[in-house]
């Protein structure tokens, strides 16, 4: 393993040094073309992530927009890798800063966004002048491959620029070790982001870490229960509340939480759960046994200590393989310390609240840092949710469920989600280094602060 993993580094690192040569916009063109690959491998692409993700259709071509959305904005971006221009406190100095390319990026990416998550990396680190070496999670080496199939039809001599590392958690150790790979961005739990990001610092390289959340909404009574309801249900259940942006904590006023309970309820008796290749599902099974026992293993506590919870019971409906399940509405009286972990399953804890400042309270009182939501059609609410005062988390809606974000924003969340902020705005940044240039054109060298030092 240890010589694949140097034979890997050294392939990368010599692409690297050859791609970066070549212009940003020209490195651009390569991202357009690879964008086109997409378009036109769309659909098969889609399949392959809902064999091996259990997507449903539509998330699945979702993921497939996703990458191509990517491409698009990465390609602009190739000319927009813009330097700021600062006036010198010298006369005949120029203060500039310059962006250059970081070398090796190492990707570590998880099985539910097998694509997107790749194309957010990709891209940028590409249109900023690196490789990557990627880590697909063990349920995805298939999505991998095709991505890089896609790769190579338009990459010419840059097939390298994208090399796959197949494997475990050992092989996501040694890329965090590898001096070679200046940064390494890691999606996936806060368990492993808390496990490999000390082996990055330890030599002192880059991160750019995108952890769990435990994402709340608040429903406010003003809200429009329609257009609630069905932000939360997508939220809450859609990807089968596998995504790191998942709604897992809801907080409503209590004039209307009779109302909104009763009404998830009705909406989460009538969603289709089937096999995710069926025209009509909605919700496809659970990604392994593993997360179908701890999705039980959170329930049973909770019915154990009597708190109330409806669904979430093992349908067998399909292969009995696999592990399709009724989403779980947990109604809580008061926080319970299972609300405070993540669970990758679609749980949705349901708590009533009186003040918005305790609701937000609640919302932020958790390790996580991602995503939130407000649903209210009160401006003072929304401006409170979105001010210093609000929501703590990297992403902060208004009138829309928590998950499903467009890439032109950055994304990313605070505390133990990591801090990293990938995909729009300008995450490129976390792809290169900064070079701060001052230049002398004149005749004299005068010092900075004024320092006088006369060498006579
Ligand atoms: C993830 O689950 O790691 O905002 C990414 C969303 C998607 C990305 C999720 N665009 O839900």
């Amino acid at each position: 393993m240890t010589n694949n993993i140097d034979s890997i580094v050294k392939k990368s690192k010599e692409v690297s040094l050859k791609w970066r040569d070549i212009p940003a916009p020209q490195r651009g063109e390569f991202i357009r073309q690879f964008g086109e690959e997409l378009r036109l491998q769309k659909e098969a692409l889609a399949q392959t992530i809902t064999k091996e993700a259990r997507k449903i259709k539509t998330e699945s071509l979702g993921e497939v927009q996703e990458a191509i959305d990517m491409c698009d904005f990465a390609v602009g971006l190739s000319r927009q890798l813009y330097g700021l221009t600062m006036p010198s406190e010298r006369p005949n100095h120029r203060l500039q800063e310059l962006w250059h390319p970081l070398g090796v990026v190492g990707c570590i990416t998880a099985f539910n966004f097998p694509m997107a998550v790749f194309a957010w990396n990709f891209c940028l680190a590409a249109v900023c002048g690196n490789s990557v070496i990627w880590k697909p999670s063990p349920h995805s080496n298939e999505c991998a491959k095709s991505i890089k199939a896609a790769w190579d039809k338009v990459s010419g001599d840059f097939s390298d620029l994208i090399l796959i590392l197949e494997g475990g958690n050992e092989e996501a150790v040694s890329i965090c070790k590898d001096n070679r790979i200046t940064l390494v961005s890691a999606t996936g739990s806060t368990k492993m982001g808390k496990e490999l990001a000390p082996i990055v610092s330890a030599r002192l390289g880059k991160l750019l870490l995108e952890l769990g959340g435990n994402n709340a909404a608040i429903v406010c009574p003003s809200a429009n229960l329609d257009l609630t309801i069905k932000g939360i249900a997508f939220s809450a259940c859609g990807t089968t509340g596998q995504r790191c942006t998942s709604l897992r904590r809801l907080f409503v006023h209590k004039e209307i939480y009779d109302d909104c309970v009763k009404r998830l309820e009705k909406c989460f008796d009538d969603l289709i759960i089937g096999c995710p290749t069926k025209e009509d599902s909605q919700i496809g099974p659970l990604i392994s046994e593993e997360s179908y026992n701890s999705m039980q293993k959170v329930l049973n506590s909770l019915r154990n200590k009597g708190v109330q919870v409806l669904g979430g019971e093992r349908l067998e409906i399909e292969s009995p393989e696999e592990y399709y399940v009724k989403p779980a509405l947990v109604l809580v009286d008061d926080i319970v310390d299972e609300m405070l972990s993540e669970t990758f399953a679609p749980i949705l804890y349901v708590k009533r609240y009186e003040d918005l400042k305790d609701a937000i309270h609640m919302q932020n009182n958790v390790s996580q840092g991602l995503s939130s939501s407000i649903f209210t059609n009160d401006m003072r609410e929304s401006e409170l949710f979105l001010s210093e005062s609000g929501s703590d988390c990297g992403i902060a809606n208004v009138n829309i469920g928590t998950s499903g974000a467009e890439i032109g924003g950055a994304f990313g969340g605070e505390k133990d989600t990591g801090g990293g902020r990938e995909s729009g705005s300008d995450a490129w940044k976390n792809y290169m280094r900064r070079v701060t240039a001052t230049i002398n054109y004149g005749e004299e060298l005068p010092l900075a602060q004024g320092v006088e030092f006369d060498e006579s």
